[in-house]
């Protein structure tokens, strides 16, 4: 097992703060409009309660995505053929990071991810799991071009995003991310990225508001970190958790509500809600076949291939980087 010790990119104040949470979660709450990034919701409790989630009866993504790895690897692994650094984007799952390095046979596996402590667990069980393949985590927002390990410079390169985290992001910053996974990765890269389909609003809504309150926890966890982290005082039980289904941007959106008038403190800054207003925590858009395509084409990624589970409800994408062709 070759195991390198991941590499710190985070910026941190000297009192350990991380300096682009602070910035996003104050910017956020002063808009008139609340909102704060998704991606903040992965410390290391978010992190295991969205573990959680992936098994809830009513989130159908993980399942639906795990299934296509499985039933379709031999045409996976066919286009991809041997010999690939897995650049993953986002700490490996349990399930669908073995998958796909079982069936393509890589040459190294690079997971990128922000969390720091997560990444360097859920790097370690992989590592276990393929005995002889080296595995290098780099702890790093991967939201920007990101420095890969000198050991896998000279490699093909595969990136890997799963899970349409893709679709927590608005088409401009979708299109940001995918270009810049186009400079960390380099031409002639190949993407495998998972898209969740649009479908009834009702199974949508279901997925994102289950029965037994696991992503409410999950939603909720994100006023518990800030108090934790950026020496917060907000009262975290005079929120609630809401699951929108906005149809001009084909999207599933989270919000907190305020249950009534309140008041908090985050990092000495004074902020107020009224009842019924809401910080709006997440976007998850759901795309079609085509939007899915020039979303990609966008970013600089040219689709090569595309399976949909039996049901239809998740896409997974493969791509190249090519080089840009003049129009039309
Ligand atoms: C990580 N991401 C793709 C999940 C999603 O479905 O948008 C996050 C999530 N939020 C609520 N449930 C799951």
């Amino acid at each position: 097992m070759t195991f390198a010790k991941g590499l710190k990119l985070v910026n941190r104040d000297a009192g350990g703060v991380d300096l682009a949470f602070r910035a996003d979660v104050l910017a956020g709450l002063a808009a008139e409009q609340k909102a704060i990034p998704a991606r903040w919701f992965y410390d290391d409790t978010g992190s295991q309660l969205f573990e959680d989630i992936t098994r809830l009866p009513e989130y159908y993504p993980t399942r639906a995505e795990t299934a296509i790895l499985r039933g379709r690897s031999e045409e996976i692994a066919e286009l991809i053929r041997p010999g690939r650094a897995v650049v993953e984007f986002g700490s490996g799952s349990s399930v669908k990071t073995p998958l796909l390095l079982s069936a393509i046979a890589p040459s190294a596996y690079v997971p990128l991810d922000i969390a720091g402590d997560f990444l360097r667990a859920s790097s370690a069980a992989l590592a276990a799991k393929f005995p002889g393949l080296p595995v290098y985590p780099v702890e790093a927002d991967f939201m920007r071009r990101v420095e890969l390990p000198a050991e896998v410079a000279s490699l093909p390169k595969l990136g890997f995003f799963p899970g349409s985290t893709i679709g927590n992001m608005i088409a401009r910053t979708a299109t940001d991310l995918l270009r810049s996974m186009r400079e960390t990765l380099g031409e002639g890269a190949l993407l495998l990225i998972g898209m969740d389909l649009v479908k009834d609003e009702d199974v949508l809504l279901a997925a994102y508001d289950d029965a037994a309150g696991v992503t409410a926890q999950f939603n909720l966890n994100l006023l518990t970190r800030i108090n934790h982290e950026l020496g917060g005082d907000i009262p975290v039980d005079a929120f609630r958790h809401e699951a929108r289904w906005n149809d001009t941007f084909a999207r599933i959106e989270m919000h907190l509500v305020a249950r009534q008038d309140l008041a908090f403190t985050v990092s000495e800054q004074s902020f107020s809600m009224q009842e019924g207003e809401s910080i709006h925590t997440e976007n998850s858009h759901k795309f079609t076949k085509r939007s899915g395509q020039m979303l990609l084409a966008a970013g600089g990624w040219e689709p090569r291939a595309r399976w949909t589970d039996e049901a239809k409800q998740f896409s997974l994408l493969l791509a190249e980087a090519r080089a840009p062709r003049s129009a039309p």
